[in-house]
């Protein structure tokens, strides 16, 4: 009696276990595009392409295809045993990058979205593809704007109205001082440029410009160890893949512009990747900085993820022997939270294609913002890496001075000023010409 119900037994136990094998051994989905042709006649032709792209991508062993009506899915399904059933998350990015091909190819026929697939076949989430739109170059307007002749104003003329003795006392030394306290230099420079003063010309004759010379000189000093001479360029991995972050506002967007028209007049082949998904404008602005310089720009509609926006743009970037992608990011500070999150999966993501990648992050401040930078700076060096920082809106009524408290503080290097609106008004930075600049000496 035991004996037969132990037999039973074991024929249920192997019957569960080749179920579960023939389950493991079953291929499982990781992503499904979904088709909508145009017009009933044109589902034929749009199922065609979209089934030999499919076919085609990293890491998928089979598809499946329904039709219903104008409505084509295909099915994207990983083999159980292959190395990228480890990460299918990976195998949905290829496909989402490769899902731009598809769109480009259907353009006339039709439209497509790519869901996200866990492994039982349940929508994780769904994304629209959009082709990137390129057209025809226009030409860029110059900035009118004279570089940083305006920021300097204000130090320069509070440095002629403090030096109004014959010689240097610690009553002129104070005022000093404060006038570089002021224009957001931070107390730890503005003592030091002060002692170096003290030192060199305490109760000797000054002159204005004479003394002026003396704090650039000190500036210039203070900043020289963030100014680079390596080219962000080239070297290591193609394509370099430059990251800018930043707050809303504070000229990512813009400085990715002209940068791209630089190097594409030097001649770099650039690709842009338009990751500020949240607004459409934003999208839109980078669209037309790439059609300036003539230059593709990867965009999707404002909502799309944009860690798989910058993934697809890599993909491509690389495909097409790109040596440059520039990738805009949203700066929602508001929500630190989702930033830091957001920020960090496009770095992560990116990693999956090129481990390193992206090879510079470059946080853009505004110089109006004075003493807020310092903030700025703090939360997204945390957030994502600062490698180099780039200061915008010189050109204002800016006190650039918080560019001497930033480097005391962070040490970044600086890469860039802006100095307006125009595409040729970014300079690399040079350490004595923006100390000069800003103390207003020639
Ligand atoms: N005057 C001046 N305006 C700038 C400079 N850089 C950017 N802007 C302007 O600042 C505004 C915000 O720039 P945008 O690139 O959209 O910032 P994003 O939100 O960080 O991408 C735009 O109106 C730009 O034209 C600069 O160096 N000087
Ligand atoms: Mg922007």
């Amino acid at each position: 009696m035991f004996g037969w119900g132990k037999k039973a037994r074991e024929k249920k136990e192997a019957e569960i276990a080749a179920r579960e094998q023939a389950l493991s051994a079953a291929f499982f989905p990781a992503c499904c595009f979904t088709i909508i042709a145009n017009d009933a006649a044109l589902v034929g032709e749009a199922l065609a392409i979209a089934e030999a792209r499919a076919g085609n991508i990293t890491g998928v062993a089979s598809i499946e295809t329904k039709t219903n009506g104008n409505e084509i899915s295909i099915t994207l399904l990983v083999d159980p045993q292959s190395d990228h059933a480890k990460d299918p998350e990976l195998v949905f990015y290829s496909a989402r990058a490769a899902g731009l091909g598809i769109a480009g190819e259907l353009r006339e026929l039709g439209a497509v979205s790519i869901a996200h697939l866990a492994r039982g076949g349940e929508i994780i989430a769904t994304y629209p593809i959009n082709p990137p739109q390129i057209e025809d170059p226009i030409i860029a307007q110059q900035g009118l704007l004279d570089g940083l002749a305006k920021s300097s104003s204000k130090l320069a003329e509070g440095v002629a109205s403090i030096f109004t003795k014959a010689k240097l006392d610690n009553e002129t030394l104070d005022e000093l001082e404060e006038l570089l306290i002021m224009s957001d230099m931070g107390v730890e420079a503005a003592s030091r440029i002060r002692a170096s003063l003290a030192t060199n010309r305490f109760g000797k004759d000054i002159d204005e410009v004479g003394i002026k010379e003396e704090v650039a000189a000190s500036i210039a000093a203070s900043l020289q160890p963030f100014e680079t001479n390596t080219d962000p360029w080239v070297g290591g991995t193609s394509p370099r893949v430059i990251m800018f972050v930043g707050v809303n506002g504070s000229g990512k967007t813009t400085t990715i512009g002209k940068i791209a028209q630089n190097l594409v007049d030097n001649g770099h082949k650039i690709m842009l990747c338009a990751a500020d998904t949240f607004r459409a404008a934003a999208s839109e602005q980078l669209i037309v900085w790439g059609q300036r310089a003539g230059v593709p720009v990867v965009s999707a509609a404002s909502g799309a993820d944009a860690a798989g926006l910058a993934f697809d743009a890599l993909t491509r970037a690389k495909a097409e022997g790109v040596d440059v992608l520039l990738v805009d990011t949203a700066g929602r500070l508001q929500n630190k939270t989702e930033l830091m999150a957001e920020l960090g999966k496009i770095v992560r993501v990116l990693g999956k294609i090129d481990a390193s990648a992206p090879h510079e992050v470059w946080l853009v401040l505004d110089a109006t913002v004075g003493q807020n930078a310092l903030s700025q700076a703090e939360v997204f060096s945390k957030v994502a890496g600062v490698t180099g920082l780039i200061m915008t809106k010189l050109d204002g009524t800016a006190k650039g001075g918080v560019l001497v408290a930033l480097s005391t503080a962070f040490g970044f290097p600086i890469r860039f000023i802006g100095v307006g609106e125009g595409v040729g008004d970014l300079r690399p930075f040079s350490a004595e010409a923006f100390a000069k600049a800003l103390v207003g000496v020639g």
